[in-house]
């Protein structure tokens, strides 16, 4: 297994694990944390013995946001001809397995925007999210204009982000940021059982099911639903989906040929 400096790797059954790991930073996403998540996603996205992957970092800070002292003397056009952000931190909103955020603790600016990039939030009940960017006379740039909105709606990602406020796991969970809040002591356990549930499913159904409800953030009701009809329709070309149905007629458990 690669040697990572920032992040720690390890499998639960067909679930791969990511945890941030750069504690003197509160696992703020320095430049190097970036591209080794990046690989690390990479490995997890070709292993055929992974089927859905998790995003954690430490019961203090999943993130603290992007690396601050790193960015502080960057200019215009240093940012600019490297494009920062794009480059990396891309990443976990592309990968077509599924991917679940577990946030502890500080879940703030680009460590807020990266658990909004993964497929869902299952937050401990000490989970803090908010992006602060606007304190540091700046604004949220890896999609927390953006996502944020589509979570929670406008009113209160005005208030996120125009303030510069935290919110609390409560919150987060009332106002949709999360899915799900539990006791800091079974968060991982909680992340891990999901994972494995979702990874015992048909692979290839899986991925679809992502793309399709993602699909409802980028485009109209109407093409949505359209794209979600004839990517149904193409699910019966799956093997998967005929052993699945012929499972539930014989009264038997599905055996997926593809996981
Ligand atoms: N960057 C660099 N270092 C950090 C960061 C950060 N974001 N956050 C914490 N640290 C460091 C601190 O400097 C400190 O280091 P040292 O011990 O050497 O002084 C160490 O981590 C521990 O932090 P604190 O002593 O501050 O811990 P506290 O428990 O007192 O406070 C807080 C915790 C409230 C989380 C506080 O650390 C804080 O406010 N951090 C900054 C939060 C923030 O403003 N985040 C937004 C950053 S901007 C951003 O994310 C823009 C995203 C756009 C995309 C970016 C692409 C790269």
């Amino acid at each position: 297994m690669t040697a990572y400096q920032n992040i720690k790797t390890e499998t639960k059954g067909r679930v791969g694990i990511i945890r941030l790991d750069r504690p003197k930073a509160l696992n703020a996403l320095c430049a190097d944390l970036v591209r080794e998540l990046g690989q690390a996603l990479d490995a997890f996205e070709a292993d055929p013995n992974i089927g859905c992957m998790v995003l954690t970092g430490s019961d203090k800070a999943f993130a603290a946001g992007a690396d601050i002292k790193e960015m502080k003397d960057q200019t215009y056009q240093d940012v600019f001809l490297k494009d920062f952000i794009t480059v990396g931190w891309e990443k976990v909103s592309q990968v077509r397995k599924p991917i679940i955020a577990a946030v502890a603790g500080y879940a703030l600016g680009g460590g807020c925007e990266m658990a909004m990039m993964c497929d869902f939030i299952i937050a401990s009940d000490t989970a803090k999210f908010g992006q602060p960017e606007i304190t540091l006379g700046t604004i949220p740039g890896a999609g927390g204009t953006q996502r944020l909105p589509r979570f929670v709606g406008k009113s209160k990602a005005m208030d996120l982000v125009l303030t510069g406020r935290m919110m609390d796991a409560a919150e987060a969970e009332r106002c949709g940021l999360v899915s799900r809040v539990v006791p800091l002591a079974d968060l991982m356990n909680d992340a891990i059982a999901t994972a494995e549930k979702i990874a015992g499913m048909s692979l290839p159904a899986t991925m679809v099911a992502k793309e399709a409800v993602n699909r409802a953030f980028e485009t109209t009701l109407a093409e949505g639903v359209r794209f979600e009809r004839r990517t149904f329709h193409a699910t019966f070309a799956f093997d998967d989906r005929a052993e699945g149905m012929a499972a539930f007629a014989d009264k038997r458990k599905a055996a997926w040929k593809h996981r």
